[in-house]
């Protein structure tokens, strides 16, 4: 079956990036980054030791082990770029299933703590002319952590910092957000969590707890909803989804507080309640998600579109779940590898990547793991 398998030798280039991470640390203010990062390092240079490994099918698909807390998957033309939570991004050649290593150098250093990092990353869609990228990622100010949105060239194997499009969105050790796409409109979105104060999320001043749009050179556009604002939707605690159908609409996943989980059409200038409802509480002037989680927990990230069905990664719920937006039919697609960060559709090929390494799950020694599935054939026929 598999036609290729590669083992790259990567461990003096990623040793490389680890020095190259703490000696930014030591130049800028993080140097209270303490004991706790210190074992994310750590289990960092465990999976390092292990140099990625990529397998190549007959048919072109591709699988990948040993990656370290991915959390976006891109794909232009053949090629993968995923971005690591620790501050990188690895590129696998699909057809030859070769590997590269690329450092992130941005001018505040990414700080890795809790839900924080280097987190949404996102191809420009003119990338192949303009080796372009945009990207959430959180760092220190004043001791404190904060999140920002930069867009990154890639020069040689290296993404340089190209501009500072936002800065100063509020960060924590969890509810960070952070899915970063660019939408059918040109546009730039981002999600941003609440960081564990709710109040956030109805405050239209601050940036935590919403949707933001912007142009890619971090302009506010003219028709956003609110005045000289980035925010395009409120009232979110930790939306780490975006999807848009065909049509041009916009979907959202978010982790409610405790079960509560939710997909939202997401509609220009709209409150999506938290933190005073939840579920399918219904309150004046709040919109309700299209679909909750009940008592249960998904803890939903990235999504997919694709033939009338929303893919949902889900982390806490350890699966892949379909749910056909005119139906309403909820499907398990496929819950066979621990925690799920983010999906990709490719024509009829499904990706995912899991986040076993994030100090929340149960990794193997394969973890974190590319997984290629096929949308043609079921990966699971278990209903929800
Ligand atoms: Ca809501």
């Amino acid at each position: 079956m598999k036609k290729v398998v590669f083992f790259s030798v990567l461990g003096i280039v990623l040793a490389a990036g680890i020095v190259f991470t703490l000696f930014w640390d030591k130049k800028d203010e993080a140097n209270d980054v303490g004991k706790k990062q210190d074992s994310v390092q750590q289990d960092a240079k465990e999976v390092m030791k292990k140099s990625v490994e990529v397998s190549v099918s007959n048919d072109g698909n591709v699988n990948a082990n040993h990656l370290y807390i991915p959390w976006t998957i891109n794909k232009n033309g053949s090629s993968f770029f995923l971005s690591q939570r620790e501050g990188s991004v690895i590129q696998i050649d699909g057809d030859f299933g070769l590997v590269k290593v690329e450092d992130v150098k941005v001018s505040k250093a990414i700080f890795h703590e809790g839900e924080g990092g280097f987190l949404g990353f996102t191809l420009a869609p003119d990338f192949n002319q303009t080796k372009m990228a945009y990207a959430y990622h959180t760092y220190q100010k004043d001791g404190k952590p904060l999140n920002r949105i930069v867009s990154l060239k890639l020069e040689k194997d290296t993404w340089k910092e190209n501009k500072v499009l936002l800065e100063g969105i509020p960060g924590g050790k969890s509810n960070s957000g952070g899915r970063i796409k660019v939408g059918p409109d040109g546009m730039l979105y981002a999600t941003t969590g609440d960081v564990g104060k709710s109040d956030n999320a109805q405050n239209l001043k601050s940036l935590a707890g919403k949707i933001l749009r912007m142009t890619v050179t971090g302009a506010i556009p003219k028709d956003n909803p609110f005045k000289d604002s980035y925010v395009y939707s409120y009232g979110h605690r930790n939306p780490q989804g975006l999807a848009w159908d065909n049509k041009g609409n916009l979907y959202s996943s978010e982790h409610g507080e405790s079960g509560h989980d939710e997909i939202n059409l997401i509609q220009s200038g709209k409150n999506y309640g938290w933190p005073v409802i939840q579920g399918n509480e219904e309150a004046k002037g709040m919109v309700k998600p299209i679909i909750q989680s009940g008592d249960s927990t998904w803890a939903p990230s990235g999504m997919a579109f694709k033939d009338g069905k929303l893919y949902v990664a889900s982390l806490a719920g350890k699966k892949i779940f379909s749910y056909d937006v005119t139906s309403k039919k909820l499907h398990e697609f496929y819950a066979e590898a621990g925690r799920l960060r983010d999906v990709l559709v490719d024509n009829n090929e499904l990706y995912t990547i899991t986040s076993n390494r994030d100090k929340r799950g149960k990794a193997t020694e394969k973890d974190d793991r590319l997984i290629h599935l096929s949308l043609t054939e079921e990966a699971s026929t278990k209903q929800d």
